[in-house]
């Protein structure tokens, strides 16, 4: 690859900003379209060829500035595209040809779309005449995307394209971002057109406020030095927007505690003293006991997600709320707001940083006494903890928690989605922006090898680790193959119970220990009460792992961990799977059971916190 720009931020709006004359030159519509990702500064694209989106293939294995991953499978090239976008903080991007090609982007496109990450997903369609005549390989990608993009695109007509591929990465990257889908005929693709660039941008539709309203910020700081009892409820919009030192300067300033959604993990440091830790199923008591008792949800980027609220009609009875987001929508969509603002989280911040200082120079500063004597007592007695495993056994949080230590906080880590994911959440300490990647909103388990792979290309010189479940691995670790051909070496820890962990622990609490399907190490025969055959190793991890040009690392005892964890953190010429062997019975805590108040939190099993609760 030579020197290039970069792909462009999120919010910048690369056609408005492309000086000079205007290129116009005659070349077929693929060639248009490679130039058009060239002009928005796209150099990543993660995908796989086809027949309909072939005549891209073509000029895109000319072009200098676009690095063209190929990978094994689209819901790879999805994902790969999101951690990408989700590390770097730019506009991620994947291709794959019509019908099946387009549907195996579906889970990721999905997976974006809730987790509002800017990827914009190209896909060949049939020929304009044959579509809607079930022609081969024709899927109606644009009416299957329809609920879960931002926006989509059909193009037909080859002088469209430069066009809508301005609009696609702008509409991705601002306000809210998202996924965005073009669908391109094939004829347009071949047909011959004229590129022209910069190009005029037409959304008349779309214009997102970013500006929050001055009397709303006032409103908002007024509340804020007037509580007793607020939280800051910190969510992904915060660190989308970019916006973590703005939130730290308003965090100190009002001296008021910070929690950090699953989105937001790093947004603001753990190890800070005013963080609480994370809310929801399986936050820390302190950050979920403080939102229940709290009389101010200073509601920052988030969106009270169920995994948050629990029993929404229980949730934080004594609160009022002030509720900033970008995206008018989400505001009074499940809780009212007292105060909604509409704005980009980096400028509300700062102005509420401004209007919160004029309230203390008026003589009205806030008094958290009481609140902090409250919550330090809460973090003091229930910090996040969990029992060892047997004698000799590893358990999985140990694993993730020693990683955490050796590997540092200037790693990005991907997480797959289970058991492991909540402790990797919870025993690792965050303390940077875009260094902790998952799949929050959709749950999907297969996003953490490709997720890694896609932030390892966009960040090669950053450690990342993917933190994988077997269930998950089994999903997409074919991806490894990819990262073995093209120099992006990643690490992952597969954390490796033998089962469907989390499934399994609901079975655990839920299901009288009945384990249905859960058990991955053995067949039916075996009614999984049985522990893991150790020794009987379908698929072997390690095997699988060198057969994919990686390197194969096994990890079955305490005694063993540092040892390997250093030994991956040397191998940097190639991807590295450890297999670690862990204690199938380890439950995460604490939890909130699906569809219960939050009042109702485990510290640990049969444990319920004890709150002595004068302050309600
Ligand atoms: C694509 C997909 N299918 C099914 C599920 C339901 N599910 C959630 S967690 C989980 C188990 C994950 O197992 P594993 O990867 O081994 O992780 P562990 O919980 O054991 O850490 C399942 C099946 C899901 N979230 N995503």
């Amino acid at each position: 690859m030579t020197e290039h720009a970069a792909s462009p931020r999120r919010g910048d709006t690369p056609a408005a900003h492309a000086p000079g004359p205007q290129t116009t030159e005659t070349m077929t519509g693929a060639q248009s379209l490679i130039r058009s990702l060239e002009a928005v500064g796209a150099d990543t694209v993660f995908g796989i060829p086809g027949g309909a989106i072939l005549p891209a293939y073509d000029p895109l294995m000319d072009s200098t500035k676009v690095r063209h991953i190929l990978v094994r499978h689209e819901q790879g090239a999805g994902h790969a595209a999101t951690g990408y976008a989700q590390a770097t903080g730019r506009v991620g991007v994947c291709m794959a040809t019509s019908g099946p090609g387009a549907t195996n982007l579906v889970t990721p496109i999905a997976d974006a779309y809730m987790d509002s990450v800017p990827i914009v997903a190209i896909t060949g369609q049939v020929a304009s005449k044959a579509i809607g005549t079930d022609a081969f390989q024709e899927a109606d990608i644009c009416g299957i995307t329809m609920p879960i993009t931002k926006h989509n695109f059909l193009v037909t007509d080859p002088a469209e394209i430069p066009r809508v591929i301005a609009e696609a990465f702008h509409i991705a990257g601002t306000g809210r971002p998202g996924p965005v889908l073009v669908d391109i005929a094939k004829d347009a693709l071949q047909a011959t057109t004229v590129f022209r660039w910069p190009v005029e941008t037409s959304l008349p539709g779309y214009r997102p406020v970013t500006k929050p309203h001055a009397k709303q910020i006032r409103e908002a700081a007024k509340m804020l030095v007037a509580a007793r009892k607020p939280v800051l409820y910190v969510g992904g919009g915060v660190l989308k927007a970019n916006a973590s030192a703005e939130l730290r300067i308003l965090a100190e300033l009002t001296g008021a505690p910070v929690v950090t959604t699953l989105m937001a993990l790093g947004v603001f440091p753990d190890s800070h003293p005013q963080h609480l830790g994370m809310p929801g199923m399986h936050g820390s008591v302190p950050a979920v006991t403080a939102l229940q008792k709290s009389d101010l949800l200073f509601t920052l980027g988030a969106r009270f997600d169920d995994r948050v609220t629990g029993k929404l009609d229980s949730f934080a009875p004594f609160a009022k709320v002030v509720h900033a987001d970008i995206d008018p929508a989400e505001i009074g969509k499940n809780r009212p707001a007292d105060v909604p603002i509409v704005g980009d989280a980096r400028e509300v911040i700062a102005d509420l940083i401004v209007a919160v200082q004029a309230e203390f120079d008026a003589g009205h500063k806030g008094d958290y006494t009481d609140w902090w004597v409250k919550l330090n007592e809460w973090k003091r007695t229930y910090p996040l903890g969990y029992e060892a495993a047997p004698e000799g056994e590893l358990s999985p949080q140990q694993v993730i928690e020693r990683i955490g230590q050796l590997v540092g906080s200037d790693a990005i880590y991907a997480a797959g989605v289970g058991q492991h994911q909540m402790w990797a959440s919870q025993f690792i300490t965050y303390e940077k922006p875009a260094t902790w990647l998952n799949s929050g909103g959709a749950g999907t388990m297969g996003y953490a090898v490709p997720a890694a792979m896609g932030a390892k290309a966009g960040r090669p010189d950053t450690e990342v680790w993917a933190i994988d479940g077997d269930g998950c691995f089994q999903m997409t670790n074919q991806e490894l193959v990819t990262c073995a051909l093209n120099n992006i070496p990643i690490k992952v820890a597969v954390i490796n119970n033998g089962s469907l962990g989390m499934v399994r622990q609901w079975q655990t609490l839920f299901y009288n220990q009945r384990y249905s399907n859960t058990v991955l190490h053995a067949g039916p025969e075996h009614d999984g009460k049985q522990p893991p055959a150790r020794g009987t190793r379908i698929p072997d991890f390690v095997m699988l792992s060198e057969a994919m040009g990686c390197v194969g690392l096994r990890c079955e005892r305490p005694e063993d961990l540092d040892a390997v964890i250093k030994q991956a953190m040397e191998i940097n010429d190639r991807p590295v799977v450890i297999d670690f062997i862990v204690h199938q019975d380890a439950m995460v805590w604490p939890m909130v059971a699906a569809g219960t108040s939050n009042d109702e939190i485990l510290a640990a099993r049969d444990v319920r916190p004890d709150f002595g609760d004068d302050l309600d």
